[in-house]
């Protein structure tokens, strides 16, 4: 059960952060209101917020969750594969050990990227891409060891479309993970009920189980008729100015 989440405003830079798609520019007023869309979203789900203030100086920033990774027995300050987004772990640091006592940090030369990490329970997913790499992801596996959880690493790098892991899947809880396509073959998966998605529809994977409530990105219908028909209680919310960014529903917090 999630009872916080910490999330950060886009600052006036967003729309020189980074992507790899081609859908126009982010327009920052429309990102505004569906990043407060969003907060609003997560306090109806129960979730007191901690709201960092807007950091010009990373137009990535707003992307939280590739800051730390936040387990019910400890967490882990991140060290972004980006060179642009190193420094965004320095406010969010000393957030974290106010609310965490167990605290472990991703020392060069290693990377990762918290959008590369999948909890599902007591196991790790974590993704080898271009922002995590193997020295991160081994650092990552033995904190998460020490905490009692295993782990697996899932190599994306050859993985079109996918930025991070979780663009490609998200837990669901008990053995389900929704997962694209191109990820529904990987042999970690196996002995989990795996839920694909319609064409067109992969962006709507990373979505995001928050206590009683499923958010999915607006504007994918098969896959919300194929949630709410397994029994989820679903909100869809207009993501738009963020996927312009790379951005998904999970980036725009970290829950804990
Ligand atoms: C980046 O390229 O780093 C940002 N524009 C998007 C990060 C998205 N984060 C996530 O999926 N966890």
């Amino acid at each position: 059960m999630f009872t916080k989440a910490i999330v950060r405003r886009p600052g006036a830079t967003f729309a020189n952060g980074l992507t790899t798609v081609d859908l126009g520019a982010p327009d920052l007023e429309r990102a505004l209101e569906q990043h407060e869309a969003y907060c609003q979203t997560l306090e109806s789900c129960g979730l007191k917020l901690i709201r960092l203030a807007p950091d010009d100086e990373h137009p990535d920033s707003t992307f939280v969750e590739d800051t730390a990774i936040l387990t019910a027995r400890g967490a882990v300050i991140t060290r972004p594969g980006a060179p642009s987004r190193l420094g965004e772990t320095k406010d969010i640091a000393p957030l974290i050990r106010d609310y965490f006592s167990n605290v472990h940090i991703i020392e060069e030369p290693g990377t990762v990227d918290g959008g590369d990490i999948c909890e599902a329970s007591e196991h790790f997913f974590i993704g080898l891409s271009l922002r995590t790499n193997e020295q991160g992801a081994q650092q990552l596996a033995g904190f998460l060891e020490s905490f009692g959880y295993s782990s697996s690493l899932i190599d994306i790098r050859g993985v079109s479309n996918i930025l991070h892991l979780k663009s490609g899947i998200a837990y669901l809880g008990g053995r389900r993970l929704v997962v694209i396509d191109a990820l529904k073959s990987v042999r970690e998966f196996s002995g989990y009920d795996l839920i694909g998605l319609d064409s067109g529809e992969a962006y709507a994977a990373n979505c995001l189980v928050i206590n009683d409530k499923v958010l999915i990105a607006d504007g994918f219908p098969a896959t919300k008729r194929a949630l709410e028909h397994m029994g989820y209680q679903i909100i869809a919310l207009d993501m738009s100015e963020f996927q312009k960014m790379d951005g998904g529903l999970s980036c725009l917090s970290l829950r804990f």
